[in-house]
């Protein structure tokens, strides 16, 4: 994050090729309020290229056909795809096989399967889970709800006032009793990089397998579930340029054959008699019903994108994007960056003094700039700040210094507007 003024000046060499990237954007080149569109709202959801468009819709008009219950030419091909798919996410995350490769709807059901298929049937009132104080709803909510099921109590792991995982509290916390701790890969509210190697190897040792959510890392921070060694990786394919309503739950194999199915229906077996049902074989068991086929296809087209381009060098370009927004932004008076965590990616959150978020994103709104501004579904969070809500604008790889200075310029006239 730190670099001198020189530096901010200088157009890097990801910027220059993030013109050829936004070509393939369809929607960055549309207009909002007559303006053009500047799109900062990449953590709620991220704009589509055409090649995954493509994809739908190559799929739908030429392949469709359910999977793995047809003989037909179709229903093989849309296993054929559907399978190839897996296996872009399992390389995508570098896990050993596509049987730990589960399709869910996103992170959030990939979240509430491992609540209930594998938290729940060995929680006792005497057992703990531990997640952080920067979640999002979705890693918060599900495992209340297998607490109160079971009794178990949830702990959480503070963050400080620059928004950092207080370690040396985890390691206080965690005990006999922890029987998973599940914390985000990266704050979307914040933007903190949570320190999950460390996380991973202390939980290791007390024999605690680890859940990652890594609903906002998965298109900013390379991911490789080996090097990590977590138990449970969980993201969303909208969040990673992929179609809505498909994600991907990760898990080591040996926790997920344990583990009993999370729903029951066709796919999920392998015999049924009214008397006994045999599960089918990993993933399937955990697959029930017909899947989002045409989504898996799109998040696999998504994920060869991100591969051409490069995590790398994505990476390397948001950083530059957030040091020069967060350089641009504390120059308006008033305004007050919330998250500033040493390691930080891609989201940058605000307050202005004397002016609700709410306004703020409507008057953005009228510049074109779309930006989100609310509690970010991490309400613990807001409170632990004593906030009802923050600015957030969050960026892509897409994303360019122009846009930073029209999200500048668009902040500079809330603060004229609210002047007394
Ligand atoms: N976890 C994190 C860290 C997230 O940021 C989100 C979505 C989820 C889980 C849930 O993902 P879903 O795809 O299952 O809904 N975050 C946001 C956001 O920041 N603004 O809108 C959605």
């Amino acid at each position: 994050m730190k670099m001198d003024t020189k530096e901010l000046t200088k157009p890097t060499d990801a910027q220059r090729g993030v013109a050829d990237w936004r070509r393939d954007f369809p929607i960055l080149h549309t207009t909002v309020a007559g303006k053009p569109l500047v799109y900062l709202d990449n953590a709620a959801t991220t704009q589509k290229p055409q090649s995954v468009i493509d994809a739908e819709v190559a799929y739908y008009s030429q392949t469709n056909a359910n999977v793995h219950r047809g003989v037909h030419t179709l229903s093989q091909r849309a296993t054929d795809q559907y399978e190839a798919a897996r296996d872009k996410v399992r390389r995508f995350i570098n896990a050993a096989s596509s049987k730990e490769i589960v399709f869910v709807r996103g992170t959030t059901e990939a979240i509430n399967l491992v609540a209930q298929s594998y938290a729940r049937p060995l929680l006792t009132a005497d057992d703990n889970i531990i997640i952080s104080a920067m979640e999002h709803h979705s890693n918060i909510v599900p495992w209340q709800m297998v607490c109160a099921q079971t009794g178990a109590e949830l702990r959480v792991v503070p963050v400080n006032d620059a928004g950092e995982f207080e370690f040396d509290v985890f390691a206080k916390l965690i005990g006999p009793g922890t029987k998973l701790v599940a914390v985000t890969h990266l704050s979307n509210a914040l933007g903190s990089i949570a320190p999950v190697k460390r996380i991973i190897d202390l939980a290791h040792s007390h024999g605690v397998p680890v859940l990652l959510d890594g609903a906002q890392a998965i298109s900013h921070i390379g991911v490789d579930v080996a090097a990590l060694d977590c138990d449970f990786y969980a993201f969303s394919g909208h969040k990673i340029f992929g179609p809505t309503g498909i994600g991907a739950l990760y898990g080591k194999q040996a926790l997920l054959e344990a583990m009993p199915p999370y729903q029951g229906g066709g796919d999920m077996i392998r015999s049924v008699t009214f008397g006994k049902t045999e599960y089918n074989d990993l993933p399937y068991k955990f697959e029930a019903g017909t899947p989002n086929i045409a989504g898996a296809i799109g998040l696999g087209a998504a994920l060869d994108y991100v591969t051409a381009i490069g995590i790398d060098a994505i990476a390397r370009h948001e950083h530059d994007l957030l040091a020069y927004a967060t350089k641009r932004v504390s120059a308006i008076p008033g305004l007050r960056i919330i998250g500033t965590a040493a390691q930080k990616a891609s989201i940058l959150s605000f307050t202005m003094e004397g002016i609700h978020p709410h306004d703020i994103g409507t008057i953005l709104d009228h510049a074109g700039v779309a930006i989100r501004a609310g509690h970010h579904c991490a309400m613990p969070l807001m409170q632990r700040f004593g906030l009802s809500g923050t600015a957030r604008a969050s960026f892509a790889f897409y994303n360019t210094r122009a846009e930073v200075d029209a999200l500048a310029a668009a902040l500079h006239q809330v603060r004229e507007m609210f002047q007394p």
